[in-house]
């Protein structure tokens, strides 16, 4: 399968790496990391259960026109949109979002014509450097029809994942494994973003307070928007990923650290955002929310 990887950061260049060693993958990234793997390939280090851990991926700094069965983004959500907009000038068959945050698929569909399909990637992974990826935690893809139900087409990127080695299970849901997914980012990325921790520190006094509740909160406003997730079943989800990805740098703390903008309007906005319209309360989002803004604010960055 021809595959590009639209916006590989770390993540991206963790999905992206193993799935070449199947599939023909182009890697759509940043200019010191195409230079590091255009001249000594992908090293994938870490958490990664055999097979090659140097590969060499096509990478090219420029994404416009892509010829691919298959574009795999994983843009930042507050990306999505120019992503979109240079997808459009190329020929795909498919598109699989794998990003935080909700409202992304959407974002996608309005402005392609190719079926886009949902996705959840619970991988930990940090770019160690250029040209260098560790994969800091053995998570799950899982991929589906965005309104939920059968779809063959995931079905057969879900096995071409499953051909490369990745762990992926194709739902028939993804609406609620969306709102799971957002359930688990909102308890752990603003938490160890904010304190300065790996995402184990969410499972222990006193963040993991602060998580649970972020956590519960998610899944009382994901069942306000008629989605079935109990807060038993995202709270276990959470601790399931902290658990998993303990040593991780999680991706807004990697934001922060980098004193990059952050996905917090995607993640935890959108949970208040969404507890507004339903006239709930979501405080904990709320705070968490106003703290990054702050932070972001008194960068410069918004
Ligand atoms: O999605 C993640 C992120 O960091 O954004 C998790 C799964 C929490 C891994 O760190």
């Amino acid at each position: 399968m021809e595959i590009v990887v639209f916006g590989a950061g770390s993540l991206g260049s963790l999905i992206g790496g193993l799935l070449a060693r199947e599939h023909d993958v182009t890697l759509v990234a940043r200019e010191a990391h195409v230079c590091a793997v255009r001249e000594s390939g992908l090293r994938l280090e870490g958490a990664i259960d055999g097979g090659p851990s140097r590969i060499f991926p096509a990478a090219t700094t420029d994404g416009t026109g892509p010829e691919a069965d298959l574009v795999v983004v994983t843009v930042k959500s507050f990306d999505t949109r120019s992503a979109a907009e240079t997808l459009a000038t190329g020929s795909v068959d498919a598109i699989l979002s794998l990003q935080n945050g909700m409202g992304n698929e959407a974002t996608l569909a309005a402005r392609l014509e190719v079926p886009v399909l949902a996705g959840t990637a619970t991988y930990g992974a940090i770019l160690q450097e250029p040209g260098v990826v560790e994969c800091t935690g053995r998570g799950e893809v899982v991929l589906g029809a965005r309104a939920g139900g059968p779809s063959p087409l995931a079905d057969r990127i879900g096995e071409a994942f499953v051909a490369a080695g990745l762990e992926a299970t194709v739902a028939k849901d993804m609406p609620r494994r969306l709102w799971e997914k957002l359930a688990v980012n909102a308890g752990i990325n603003p938490v160890t973003a904010l304190t300065g921790t790996e995402n184990g520190a969410v499972l222990e006094e006193p963040a993991t307070d602060l998580a649970r509740t972020a956590t519960r909160e998610t899944a009382r406003v994901a069942r306000a928007c008629d989605v079935s997730l109990s807060n038993r079943e995202a709270l276990a989800a959470m601790v399931d990923v902290a658990e998993a990805t303990a040593a991780n740098t999680s991706s807004m703390r990697q934001d922060v650290l980098a004193e990059r903008y952050t996905e917090i309007d995607a993640i935890n906005g959108y949970v208040v955002d969404r507890a507004g319209e339903a006239g709930l309360e979501a405080p904990t989002n709320r705070l968490l929310t106003s703290l990054i803004r702050t932070w972001e604010r008194g960068r410069g960055l918004r």
